[in-house]
């Protein structure tokens, strides 16, 4: 099959070559734009739900549209508007946590929302190359013998969110290779770095540690179980493994991205205490751990290195570094 790219299409018209991006105002989100924005060949548009706010000032030349991806009909409209080259869809509902409480409303946004995506682009830009970014919880619990974990590695996935991310990317595989789509689809392993919710492991743990820095808590962390191994990676490497993916990957293939190796969530609790210098008591939650959790995650990155040769370089001290600045200037 055919790839197309931002660079095939930007020297066919001679003209910037459109990106959009789908739920731009998430995590995610606001590292590719801050990225796409910077490059002069691009024009970017992003979407958002109308309720939620965006520092527009950090991305002057980014055109802002409301678009709810559960809502039929409105993808399409916008892309008839817009006639992207590029998509790159994040919206979802992207908490593992929350959507075993939320478990039809995870269904409604990620997979009925991302068939909003794929029929709007097969009706209207069909030559269009679509990211859909999955998630390493796809694979579920794959025992320490199969890792690091492969494309090809069977999926056994534990979570309403996870089972979500898998039907996306079995339906979006299926209209590329039924239809000829230029979709790419992506299994993220944990991404950390600032601006994410502190429903993520990194971020709960660092604004914590602020807020006790600040004397707003007690020097007691609650933690969940730190025993758990995570493969995590600074978003803007992950951004800009998208961006090589949207010029150089291949149709219908699924990538993992992740930075290749695990390190234990107590590793990283401990490199936080250690940049933050405060003494500070760790205390389980039962709260905070999950139903089912998966002991370890650590991706095989061979196929996205091969294909488009890119490879992480911030180290995991320059991220949480950098989660624990922007908590001290946000909490
Ligand atoms: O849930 P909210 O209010 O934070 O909004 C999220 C937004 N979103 C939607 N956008 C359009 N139509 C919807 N029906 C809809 N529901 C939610 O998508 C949020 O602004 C954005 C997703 O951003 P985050 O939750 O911050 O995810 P992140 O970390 O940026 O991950 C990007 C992608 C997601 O597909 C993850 O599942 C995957 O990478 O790992």
């Amino acid at each position: 099959m055919e790839s197309t790219s931002a660079s095939t299409v930007l020297s066919e018209f001679g003209t910037p070559a459109t990106v959009l991006v789908i739920g731009a105002a998430g995590f995610v989100g606001r590292h590719l734009l801050s990225s796409l924005a910077a490059d002069p060949a691009l024009s970017v548009c992003a979407t958002k739900l109308a309720f939620e706010t965006m520092d527009l000032t950090l991305f002057p030349s980014v055109r802002v549209y409301d678009l709810d991806i559960t809502e039929n009909g409105t993808t399409e409209k916008l892309l008839e508007e817009l006639r992207p080259d590029v998509i790159y869809h994040l919206a979802a509902q992207s908490s593992v946590a929350l959507s075993f409480q939320k478990a039809e409303l995870t269904m409604r946004i990620n997979v009925l929302g991302s068939l909003h995506v794929m029929e709007a682009v097969r009706a209207v830009c069909p030559n269009c190359a679509v990211l859909f970014i999955g998630s390493a919880e796809q694979y579920g619990p794959v025992p320490p013998e199969l890792q690091p974990v492969k494309e090809t590695t069977h999926l056994a996935p534990v979570s309403p969110y996870a089972i979500s991310k898998m039907t996306v990317e079995a339906m979006a595989t299926l209209y590329a290779k039924s239809y000829g789509l230029h979709f790419r689809m992506i299994r993220a392993f944990n991404h950390i770095g600032p601006g994410q919710l502190p429903l993520f492991v990194v971020s709960d743990f660092a604004r914590q540690i602020v807020r006790i820095e600040k004397g707003l808590e007690e020097p007691v962390m609650r933690v969940g179980n730190l025993s758990a191994r995570r493969d995590f990676t600074d978003v803007r490497d992950i951004v800009r493994g998208y961006r090589l993916l949207a010029e150089k990957g291949r149709d219908g293939e699924v990538y993992n991205i992740g930075s290749g190796h695990s390190v234990p969530i107590q590793a990283v609790l401990d490199l936080l205490l250690s940049l933050s210098g405060t003494s500070i008591e760790v205390v389980p939650d039962p709260a905070k751990f999950r139903p089912v959790d998966v002991p370890e995650f650590v991706a095989d990155i061979t196929k996205l290195r091969e294909d488009t040769g890119w490879q992480p370089i911030i180290p995991i001290e320059t991220s949480l570094s950098d989660v624990l600045e922007y908590w001290r200037l946000n909490v």
